[in-house]
């Protein structure tokens, strides 16, 4: 979004890193949930959650990416929709990561899979033309949700009957936005 927005020289990216158990270089003096992205403001109280990030970087860039009613709700519904696609594949992996190997739970860990497969279909089913339309904050959210199932679940291959929202997601990887936050 910052850089949807041109507005990266006007932050500095802080790195920390953390998990549930172990919350290490996470920003908890300024989310007390212990989870990034927060952003510290000069004009006020530290602001978290990336969707409220987003509507702030996008309120200061002039209101592009949240449109105006009745579209907004269908940008903030397929925006949540990527969202819980993204809090569904990060379970999985703090799953594998943070959980003792006696303790884990395969049937959950397809459970969360469920989720992200349902959100990945309907996209699929009923999202293409919303997708077609201007930029959005939900058109971000989603690239992103996508970009971090190839990262860490390559091996469900998301785009496997869905060839729509595969097209999508390789004409929206080449925006600079999303070359320069490219996950390694
Ligand atoms: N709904 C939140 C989710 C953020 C989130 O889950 N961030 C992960 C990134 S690794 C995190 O900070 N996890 C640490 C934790 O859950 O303790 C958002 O969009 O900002």
């Amino acid at each position: 979004m910052l850089h949807e927005a041109d507005m990266t020289d006007r932050v500095e990216l802080v790195e920390a890193t953390g998990t549930p158990l172990a919350p290490g270089t996470m920003p908890l003096g300024q989310n007390p949930l212990g989870k990034i992205p927060a952003l510290e403001r000069a004009d006020g109280p530290a602001i978290y959650d990336s969707r409220v990030i987003c509507r702030y970087v996008d309120d200061l860039a002039g209101g592009r990416f949240y449109p105006a009613k009745s579209r907004l709700w269908e940008t903030l519904t397929l925006e949540a929709t990527a969202h819980g696609i993204m809090d569904a594949a990060i379970l999985m992996v703090y799953e594998g990561r943070v959980r003792p190997p006696e303790k884990r739970f395969s049937d959950w860990v397809e459970a969360q899979w469920s989720k992200a497969v349902r959100a990945l279909d309907a996209v699929e089913a009923r999202w293409m033309s919303h997708l077609a339309g201007p930029v959005d904050g939900a058109q971000i959210a989603m690239a992103c949700a996508l970009g971090y199932l190839d990262l860490r679940h390559a091996d469900r291959d998301w785009r496997a009957g869905r060839p729509a929202l595969a097209a999508w997601e390789a004409r929206f990887a080449e925006r600079p936005s999303m070359q320069a936050t490219k996950s390694a």
